[in-house]
């Protein structure tokens, strides 16, 4: 009798939503208990292959041996030309309200009606075994799984993008992709391909900004903005257009890294925010989104200092309001990370009727671009119908053969027929619901091969982002920029791209300059005073501290009480605490309570943490101010801005981690000591919520502020 199938048991995968059961049909239960050979021939040896006596030659004739080691020379297909390394997980989508008035979309019409959705988040220039944590710009691509065909906005964690027309996207991506000779570096944009194409190519600016910027080193999946960039059109039933540009906003905040911990996280963890993702879903914390609009009418087309066809502009949202019109709840993992992660295509084409394009040069060179790279990277025509990129609603078309075409079609595949009874027949003949009409623009102009005057701006809304940081945020872009340009071999680039930076604003030109031993440029006195306090990170921290990631410090002698009663506070709150000590096991206290190790700490690091806990206990405390580890810790918790709480002796490790001395009990520096969890609890909360404080003494670079 055949086994029960441990692939439904898996949590989550249980006939979850309309998707959930159309994959069933595609999940590969074993019918028998047997091994077999792909022809369905039970096999009883799979570890040695037939030959010719003992010792003998392999015979070919081994049908067994050829199939197993064939198939397996084939598994791999191409990577992503660019996202190659991601992220997937399923979930659902429900609207807060109707948007009939702007849009026909029929998941967008009824309030609290669910569509299934699969979200790929990426990186963008390191191959798919690089490292998480790498300065880059984030996919955040969700195809929603509509009534009425898929839908997919493949956007990303930054507003803008680097170019304005997508024949550059080739030259961009073989700039900042590794270096043709040695294929260095990897995951990272930092050499002279990068910067020389950037620094001649000004209307890559204020992109540069936002990827100089912490956004690029996101905390989470789950703590990351997402923007569809380009502005799209929402079409009504009464065929009346209306501009959007599409916001997903995280429910846990936006929270980054800082450089120096991304760096050492990408070594402890390479695969830190794909864990994240995974852990966070499989424990039941399921990350969430709000999908939010920006509506801009189409008379008012015109009424911006930019164009609004222009991806390297946002609009600020001072300006126009961001609407929230959504959730977006992910909830399931994949389960088989080829067929689903790997396998999923993603088409800024895929529309449904109420969603369409706009002129935006750039989308319009996408929509081109994702079926044509699917074709080779999937292997033929055939893959919307891989059971990830399997719409819901039916499929009927003329549309035959092909590799891996996996559906008998029966039939005549011709339009028109009288053999087939005219079928499949086209909407305009019968039922006219759920029909694609492209919008009605009227369209009219030279043939020209020219850049609009109105994308000529290329640095206002650079200064407008440097303008709206705080004054950490502005220090981590100098340090960013110094960093990046200080991998640069060519004197000339250099100096070409802090030139640029001049025309940003004279302070960061100054700055960077002086970090590349350069002399300061004159700055540019036409510079713009805007700013949008929107864009800053500092106004961007959720309530609460779910899911955040508390580390105890342990060893035998620590105050046990104070630590359990400390983490009934944090867990109620929603945090995460892991209990650290030289080995596994368990540390018993000063009375001899037991406290249960979670992980040893030569496992483990504070950049896998949100934030420390010290407990007091004389001996204990002595036991880690004797382990390099321990003392590493707490320097590099402090380093990076994490909020600390120490209780008593613990005060001793912050000492010994050259915490100043002003700071050792300072809550408005998130370091909080206290003898009690009663005194401590609330302010360690309200820190945790803060996130990171990186304004502590020694923190900002005097040089980079
Ligand atoms: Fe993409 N992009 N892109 N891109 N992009 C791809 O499609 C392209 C751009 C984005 O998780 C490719 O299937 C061009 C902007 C994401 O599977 C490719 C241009 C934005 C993903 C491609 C852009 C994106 C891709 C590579 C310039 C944010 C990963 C593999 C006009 C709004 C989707 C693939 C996933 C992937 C082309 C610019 C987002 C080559 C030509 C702007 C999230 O087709």
């Amino acid at each position: 009798m055949a086994p029960e199938n441990p692939i439904s048991k898996r949590r989550g995968h249980d006939g979850h939503d309309d998707k959930d059961r159309q994959l069933d049909d595609f999940r590969a239960a074993p019918e028998s208990d047997a091994l077999t050979t792909d022809q369905g021939v039970r096999v009883d040896d799979t570890d040695n292959a037939l030959r010719a006596g003992e010792r003998g030659p392999t015979l070919l004739e081994d049908f067994h041996n050829r199939e197993k080691i064939t198939h397996f020379d084939h598994e791999r297909i191409p990577e992503r030309v660019v996202h190659a390394r991601g992220s997937g997980a399923y979930g659902h989508f429900e609207p807060y309200e109707s948007l009939a008035e702007y849009t026909c979309a029929d998941f967008l019409q009824e309030p609290g009606r669910q569509t299934p959705v699969f979200v790929r988040f990426s990186t963008v220039q390191g191959p798919r075994g690089s490292a998480d944590t790498v300065r880059d710009v984030r996919g955040f691509a969700t195809k929603f799984y509509t009534r009425q065909g898929n839908y997919d906005l493949v956007g990303n964690n930054f507003p803008v993008f680097f170019i304005q027309d997508a024949i550059k996207f080739p030259d961009f991506v073989h700039a900042v992709k590794m270096e043709p000779d040695n294929e260095m570096p990897t995951g990272a944009s930092a050499h002279d391909t990068f910067w020389d194409f950037c620094s001649l190519q000004p209307e890559s600016t204020h992109m540069l900004m936002w990827l100089m910027s912490d956004r690029a080193i996101p905390r989470s999946f789950r703590m990351m903005q997402g923007f569809g960039v380009h502005t799209f059109r929402f079409v009504n039933a009464q065929g009346r257009g209306t501009f959007v540009k599409f916001h997903w906003k995280p429910l846990l905040g936006v929270n980054s890294l800082v450089w120096d911990e991304a760096q050492i996280a990408a070594g402890r963890d390479p695969d830190f925010n794909r864990r994240d993702l995974w852990e966070a879903i499989e424990s039941g914390s399921c990350p969430e989104y709000e999908l939010g609009v920006q509506l801009v009418a189409e008379e008012d087309e015109h009424a911006f200092a930019f164009d609004l066809l222009d991806a390297t502009k946002i609009i600020p949202e001072e300006q126009v309001p961001v609407r929230p019109i959504g959730r977006m709840v992910l909830d399931r993992n994949p389960q088989n990370f080829f067929a689903e992660t790997e396998q999923v295509a993603f088409h800024t084409a895929n529309v449904v009727p109420g969603i369409d394009f706009t002129n935006d040069p750039l989308l319009q060179g996408r929509n081109f671009s994702y079926l044509d790279t699917q074709l080779i990277r999937l292997g033929g025509p055939n893959f919307a119908q891989l059971p990830v990129n399997r719409p819901l609603a039916d499929v009927y078309t003329n549309h035959r053969d092909g590799y891996g075409q996996q559906v008998i079609q029966p039939g005549d595949s011709y339009f028109p027929n009288s053999l087939s009874g005219g079928c499949p027949a086209h909407a305009g003949s019968g039922d006219l619901s759920g029909v694609f009409r492209h919008y009605q623009e009227s369209v009219a102009g030279e043939k020209v091969r020219v850049r609009s005057e109105s994308f000529k701006d290329h640095y206002s809304q650079a200064t407008l982002f440097w303008n709206s940081m705080s004054d950490w945020e502005k220090a981590h872009i100098v340090e960013a920029f110094r960093f990046e340009l200080g991998k640069v071999t060519s004197d000339e680039v250099r100096e070409r791209m802090v030139g640029n930076l001049a025309h940003v604003h004279g302070d960061l030109a100054g700055a960077v300059a002086a970090g590349l031993g350069l002399p300061a440029p004159q700055p540019d006195p036409t510079v713009p005073s805007l700013s949008s306090p929107a864009l800053s990170q500092e106004n961007l921290s959720a309530e609460g501290i779910r899911t955040r990631k508390v580390a105890v410090l342990a060893a035998d002698g620590t105050d046990v009480a104070y630590v359990e009663a400390m983490r009934a506070k944090l867990t109620e709150a929603g945090a995460l605490v892991e209990v650290l000590a030289a080995a596994e096991g368990s540390v018993h206290g000063e009375d001899s309570a037991v406290l249960e190790v979670d992980r040893a700490l030569p496992t483990m690091a504070s950049v896998l943490y949100d934030t420390l806990l010290v407990p007091g206990g004389k001996q204990a405390v002595q036991t880690l101010l004797d382990d390099p580890a321990a003392v590493r810790f707490v320097e590099e918790s402090y380093r990076h801005g994490k909020p600390i709480a120490v209780q008593g002796d613990g005060e001793r490790l912050l000492v010994a981690a050259r915490v100043p001395g002003e700071v050792l009990n300072a809550p408005e520096q998130g370091v909080i000591s206290a003898d009690s969890a009663d005194e401590a609890a609330d302010a360690f909360v309200s820190a945790i919520e803060r996130h990171r404080f990186m304004r502590r003494p020694g923190l900002l670079n005097p040089g980079a502020v």
